[in-house]
């Protein structure tokens, strides 16, 4: 790097110097700590953004988050060109600039890498890097950082969305690298047509009158809430209300989809006067999306319907629109295209989830927790749908697919318009508009199962009868040091520290249809327990012998 960017990283980095005795790590999803720590830490990702902007000549995302977690945590997403999140190559290289102890040593590291890459840093190119932020308090200030790092690289230029949720700063980067519209106001647009689309192609004479219209929404008092009473004004065919959308209540506490999932309560603002309502849950920045009815005579218990049911709404939705536009087209050159359809999960999906899946035909595959790995492997299919258990998913199209099913639907619309065949062309075409094809999108996500229960007649209760979920609990252990842990085979089997899966097993054996496992969270400073068995007081059981076991082995010994 010439002299003159090098002094201005130099000066503009000594702005922003590193906690001491502090070591961040891009973890699940980017780097989360509490607001206070991460000014250093977002200037940084600032340079790399637009670094990675140079290197893929491409638009970048930079979103301003913590997500789930508590309202005086804060942290940073890097959405790549493709709307996904960033390369995985990337991450040693995030983690090396976030923990650089001084500028010469960031100067350096970015030189360096500069040069392995053969980024065209000082060639005249320019990068663009669109910026979002959550509700949080801190989030303005952090923007600032990112700013100051952004263009502390000639030639790069930050654009300041807004307040926007993660999936729609996502969905903008997507957008603007396929050179296709990508304000909020597209974003809006896009998800309200194609929901409209759904709604008209609904059979007529079906069940549809027969469930109840109203859904209530918890908006986990963060941006989704807000963004979703922009979008109830230009929706037509819902009749939605909104609670918990941030003008009272305290971010995640109480509320949100993390909340409502993990404690399987109903959160603040619902009670059983809601018995029987479809209710549902977005995270603090609105990547997640769950389902629940209150229950009527017990103390704020719901029936939670997560994101493996969503899954499994979508997942046959798909399936009969992909049957009935094959149907009696055999094998017929260019007419019949048979995708590739399979669906991808975690280690947190319930184990009844797996097997109803399997029994409806639907090839799964597993990946470790995260939504960048989940993505990844759905991306292989022509129809890839990928669903944590916590609500965050979507279904992604191919190219390909999407290109064949254009021209199918216009053929079928000159020579069977209005039949059944083109009926289900258009509400593929319809789902993959409304369904954020870059990251898990709680308000798209919403509109699709509220089109799906419609289009099936089907109340919360018949959806959630779909299967029944095997009991399961889930627990956090705070230890000295959660780096220790290392798991392989999708997070099912921990390799170190050594002897603690034996003892893992052993326990797990105790129990009829026992599951465990055990793995560092990558957002929060914890170690994440999961435990399914037959009933929930062996769930229980189950999950805290664990718990107690890793505190054994890596706790600080407070049981
Ligand atoms: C992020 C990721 C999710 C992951 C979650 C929890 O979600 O995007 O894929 O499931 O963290 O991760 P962990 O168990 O490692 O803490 P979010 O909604 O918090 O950004």
């Amino acid at each position: 790097m010439n002299e003159k960017q090098r002094s201005i990283i130099l000066s503009s980095s000594s702005r922003f110097p590193p906690p001491p005795g502090v070591r961040l790590s891009y973890g699940t999803a980017g780097f989360r700590a509490d607001s206070l720590l991460l000014e250093s830490t977002v200037f940084r990702v600032g340079i790399l953004a637009a670094l990675r902007s140079l290197n893929t000549h491409s638009v970048i995302g930079l979103m301003i988050t913590a997500s789930h977690n508590k309202v005086s945590d804060n942290g940073i997403k890097i959405s790549d060109p493709s709307g996904g999140m960033l390369s995985q190559d990337w991450e040693p290289f995030a983690d090396a600039l976030a923990n650089a102890p001084d500028s010469q040593h960031l100067a350096q590291l970015i030189d360096d890498f500069v040069k392995k890459e053969n980024i065209p840093l000082e060639e005249a190119e320019s990068a663009e890097i669109l910026l979002g932020r959550d509700t949080r308090p801190s989030g303005e200030s952090l923007l600032d950082a990112a700013k100051q790092g952004i263009i502390s690289i000639v030639g790069a230029v930050a654009v300041d969305m807004g307040v926007l949720t993660t999936p729609q700063l996502h969905w903008m980067v997507r957008a603007r690298n396929k050179a296709m519209k990508a304000t909020e106001l597209d974003y809006f647009n896009q998800l309200s047509s194609s929901f409209r689309c759904l709604i008209d192609l609904i059979p007529q004479g079906s069940a549809v009158n027969k469930m109840n219209d109203n859904v209530v929404v918890d908006g986990a008092n963060g941006v989704g809430g807000e963004k979703l009473e922009v979008l109830k004004k230009i929706l037509n065919g819902l009749d939605m209300e909104i609670r918990n959308s941030g003008k009272e209540g305290v971010l995640n506490e109480g509320v949100g989809a993390d909340y409502v999932q993990k404690e399987k309560v109903a959160p603040r603002g619902f009670g059983p006067a809601d018995a029987g309502i479809r209710c549902a849950s977005l995270d603090g920045d609105a990547d997640r999306l769950v389902y629940f009815s209150v229950l009527s005579n017990a103390n704020n218990k719901i029936d939670l319907v997560d994101g493996d049911k969503i899954l499994s709404l979508f997942a046959l939705f798909i399936k009969e629109q992909l049957s009935t536009l094959n149907k009696n087209e055999g094998d017929k050159e260019n007419k019949c295209y048979r995708p590739t359809l399979g669906v991808v999960q975690t280690a947190y999906a319930n184990g009844a989830s797996t097997d109803y899946l399997k029994q409806s035909g639907l090839e799964i595959m597993f990946t470790p927790t995260g939504v960048k790995y989940l993505h990844e492997k759905a991306a292989e299919y022509d129809i890839g749908i990928y669903f944590e258990a916590n609500g965050h998913g979507t279904i992604l199209f191919s190219e390909g697919f999407l290109h064949w099913l254009d021209g199918r639907n216009s053929e079928l619309a000159l020579t069977s318009k209005g039949s059944e065949q083109h009926k289900a062309a258009m509400r593929l075409l319809a789902v993959s508009k409304l369904i954020n094809q870059a990251v898990g999108d709680a308000l798209s996500g919403l509109l699709l199962v509220e089109a799906i229960l419609k289009h099936m007649g089907w109340s919360i209760h018949r959806w959630n009868e779909l299967y029944h979920d095997l009991p399961s609990k889930q627990l956090k252990v705070k230890v000295v040091d959660r780096s220790v842990i290392v798991t392989e085979k999708a997070e099912t089997v921990v390799v170190r520290p050594l002897g603690i899966q034996e003892a893992i097993n052993i326990e797990t054996a105790k129990y009829p249809r026992g599951r465990c496992f055990v793995r560092p969270s990558g957002t929060e400073d914890v170690v994440r327990v999961y435990a399914e068995a037959t009933t929930q007081e062996a769930a229980d059981n189950l999950a805290s012998s664990i718990a107690r076991l890793v505190d054994q082995f890596l706790g600080f010994g407070n049981s």
